[in-house]
Formats: structure tokens, sequence, C-alpha cells
């Protein structure tokens, strides 16, 4: 059994929403715990760090701009596989596509905006959640 750990997110739209307890109540329920939490501004800093992978895309300064406007839960969860794990509650990228019973599915729309405005982040590898709980949480 490998105990994983994955980067949460509740977004500037979740938190807005008062979807935070919403979305850390699925992760408890869904069995992983809560080993780190924070209420926090991103700055542009740990943002471009957090989201190089995506640099030059059109959706980038969008992205920075919407996740830097508002205040944002940060959360590492630990569980068995929770990084999938918490991928299929989060649900498909898309808040269209997202399927009924995920978090994105339930609770998030398109807007119309540049950006896709969807609820959470989760980290996509054991790799991903490493290098990003070190951009958000360095002293951990
Ligand atoms: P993920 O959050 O499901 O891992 P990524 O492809 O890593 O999705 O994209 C990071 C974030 O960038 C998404 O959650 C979403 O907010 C935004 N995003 C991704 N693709 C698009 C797009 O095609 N248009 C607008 N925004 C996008
Ligand atoms: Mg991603």
């Amino acid at each position: 059994m490998t105990i994983e750990r994955s980067l949460v997110l509740v977004k500037p739209d979740g938190f807005q929403r008062g979807l935070t307890g919403e979305v850390l109540r699925r992760v408890e329920a869904k069995g992983y715990t809560l080993s780190v939490l924070a209420i926090l501004t991103p700055t542009r800093e740990v943002l471009a760090q957090h989201y190089a992978e995506h640099e030059g895309k059109p959706f980038y300064e969008p992205l920075l701009e919407f996740m830097s406007s508002g205040l944002v839960t940060a959360a590492v969860i630990e569980g068995h596989d929770c990084v999938k794990g918490f991928r299929a509650l989060a649900g498909a990228t898309n808040p269209t596509d997202a399927a009924p019973g995920t978090i994105r599915g339930d609770f998030g729309r398109d807007w119309g905006t540049a950006v896709q405005q969807n609820i959470v982040h989760g980290s996509d590898s054991v790799e991903s959640a490493t290098r990003e709980i070190g951009i958000w949480f360095p002293q951990s």
C-alpha cells in the first residue's frame, strides 16, 4: 500500500461560492485525510511555477489572472492512490463535460470566460504532487 499526497486547491470561484467546505467534506468522506490547509491569495510567482506546463497557451494569462483574483484554499491530502482518486472526485477539466456526481460536474459550469472556472485543482501525478506541494508549502 502506497500512501500518496496530492495538492488540492479550491480555486477563487469555488472559494467565493462557499464551496470550500463541500470540497473538503468530499475529500474526507472519501477517506482521505487533510495534512496541511491554508487560505491565501496566491502570488503570480507561485502560480507561474504551478502552471509552468501551460505557459504560452492562450488560456495561460487569463488563468493566472483568475487564480490570483481572490482567496484560494490550498490543501495537502493523503491516502492510498489519492492522486488518481481526487482527480476522479474532481471530474473532467471542462465543467460542461464533467460527469454529475463529480465536484466539477455538480458545481461547475462554463461561464463563457477565457478560462475554465472549474472549482478545484488536483495534482495529475505523484511527481506533480511532490513538485506542487513544494511550491505551495515550501516549509513542509
Ligand atoms: P486540470 O486542472 O484538469 O489538470 P489542465 O489541462 O492542467 O487541467 O489545465 C489547468 C487549468 O487551466 C484548468 O483546470 C482550467 O482552469 C484551465 N484550462 C485548461 N484548459 C483550458 C482551455 O482549453 N480553455 C480555458 N481554460 C483552460
Ligand atoms: Mg493539470
